[in-house]
């Protein structure tokens, strides 16, 4: 038995953790979607913990495909029932996502719960959801994934009531017929499309003023140097998808200079794709910053596996040059001379800092800082009075230094980008002074 805190409500109940064991199937990488596709079984284990359960077994087997009906051998199978006896497991999590009929007929086969690795990880993003925004992202997600799956969710829920996996879309929903889902996602969509309208509206008001998006790795810490850079409060944690909302904080440099940080929700190997595809407007917030700043987890067993997911999932939402800081962090937990010798090559002009360092997030403050001035520069304009308007979003950005009338012109002192720039000579009739 164990305590789960529920941090949202601000009350704890007594919930049952589940006892779980885990099973990885290795197959060829033409089986795995050719990258990252090999089971990893301990980072199920945190994906279990972290929904709430703990890990009592596992067992891992190399197959050259599954077996149709139960995805493991028969052989396996008996093996595979024994052990949940053994530890009185009463869920099992496949590494590898299964199909519906497999998924029931391991069930049957086992008398324990089924899950497959995509259906831990919806679990958790809903246990985690807490803006409307992200409750709808979810719940969009979990009826595209478990739609084909109701029967099995169906006969599930009756059984564990309450237990990792049972957050779906509720029963009174399974109840219903097709035609109703399809209807309730239409609306789910339609209520995304009008906060994402909203947000584009943010967008708009803040235009001009550079953007840097942290992306990573979940659990890389993102949120921690969030947190150090601009004093914000976003929810810290070790455990996965801590974040799933955007959260955009400004960050004064100085009087004059400024810039926007946004955080987001982390990535993982093998992100599935109905996730990926919810969470798109999420990850708009990435698409619309002027630099990524791509964090990851030092000390983590292959950083390198790391960066190649998280590329992964980044290639279908933002075009291919679009800026980006390498920084590794959580330096404090590595050996730092090593880590330095082995990466800085491959990375160059990558950071090596620590989120719980003070100096380490100084030095990403002061690197963001070098890359606004590479893009921004102050002049001073002069503009026909007439033409004002043109100011108007330097103004809104603060981007307005200095105003001056002479006459029928207007002498500004601002700060902008070079296409800003070019915008008011070619367009507006402005005169570059200085
Ligand atoms: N030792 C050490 N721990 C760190 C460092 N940065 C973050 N952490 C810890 O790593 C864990 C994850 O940090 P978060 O900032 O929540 O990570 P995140 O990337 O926002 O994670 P998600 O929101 O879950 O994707 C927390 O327990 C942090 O305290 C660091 O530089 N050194
Ligand atoms: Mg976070």
């Amino acid at each position: 038995m164990g305590i789960r805190q529920n941090e949202q409500q601000g009350f704890s109940t007594e919930v049952p953790r589940q006892k779980a064991v885990l099973v990885g199937v290795h197959l060829p990488l033409a089986w795995s979607g050719g990258m990252g596709g090999d089971a990893d079984l301990a980072e199920l284990g945190r994906l279990v913990e972290t929904a709430g359960g703990d890990v009592l077994g596992q067992m891992e087997q190399r197959r050259a495909r599954p077996e149709p009906p139960t995805f493991i051998g028969s052989g396996k199978l008996d093996e595979l029932k024994e052990l949940v006896e053994e530890t009185g497991a009463d869920l099992v999590v496949f590494d590898n996502d299964l199909s519906p009929a497999q998924g029931r007929n391991l069930e049957k086969a086992l008398d324990a719960s089924v899950l497959d690795r995509t259906e831990l990880i919806l679990d958790i993003f809903a246990k985690h959801a807490s803006t409307k925004q992200a409750c709808l992202q979810v719940e969009l997600a979990q009826l595209q994934y478990l739609l084909p799956r109701l029967t099995r969710l169906w006969s599930h829920l009756e059984r564990q009531a309450g237990g990792i996996g049972t957050r779906g879309p509720g029963e009174t929903q399974l109840e219903t017929d097709r035609r109703l889902l399809d209807r309730r996602m239409a609306m789910l969509r339609r209520q995304l499309q009008e906060i994402e309208s909203t947000r584009q509206t943010q967008v708009r008001s803040r235009e001009g003023m550079f953007t840097a998006a942290l992306v990573g790795y979940t659990n890389a810490g993102k949120s921690t140097l969030m947190n150090g850079i601009t004093g914000a409060d976003v929810y810290v944690k070790d455990q996965l998808f801590a974040t799933l909302d955007a959260t955009t904080r400004r960050v004064e440099l100085d009087e004059r200079r400024r810039f926007l940080l946004t955080d987001t929700v982390g990535f993982i190997r093998r992100l599935p794709h109905h996730l990926v595809e919810s969470f798109k407007a999420t990850l708009q917030e990435v698409r619309d910053a002027d630099l990524m700043v791509h964090v990851v987890d030092a000390s983590c067993e292959d950083p390198e596996h790391q960066i190649l997911s998280v590329n992964k999932v980044l290639e279908d939402i933002v075009p291919r040059d679009k800026p980006a800081l390498m920084v590794f962090n959580k330096m404090d937990l590595v050996d730092a001379d090593l880590f330095e010798n082995r990466f800085s090559r491959a990375y160059p002009g990558a950071l090596f800092v620590s989120g719980k360092d003070p100096d380490g997030v100084n030095e990403l403050r002061e690197a963001l800082a070098g890359r606004l001035l590479a893009v921004e520069t102050i002049c001073t304009i002069e503009l026909p009075s007439s033409r004002l308007h043109a100011l108007s979003p330097l103004h809104r950005t603060g981007s307005v230094l200095d105003q001056q009338f002479e006459g029928d012109l207007c002498r500004a002192t601002v700060r902008v980008t070079d296409v800003e720039k070019n915008r008011l000579i070619t367009r507006e009739g402005a005169r570059l002074v200085e």
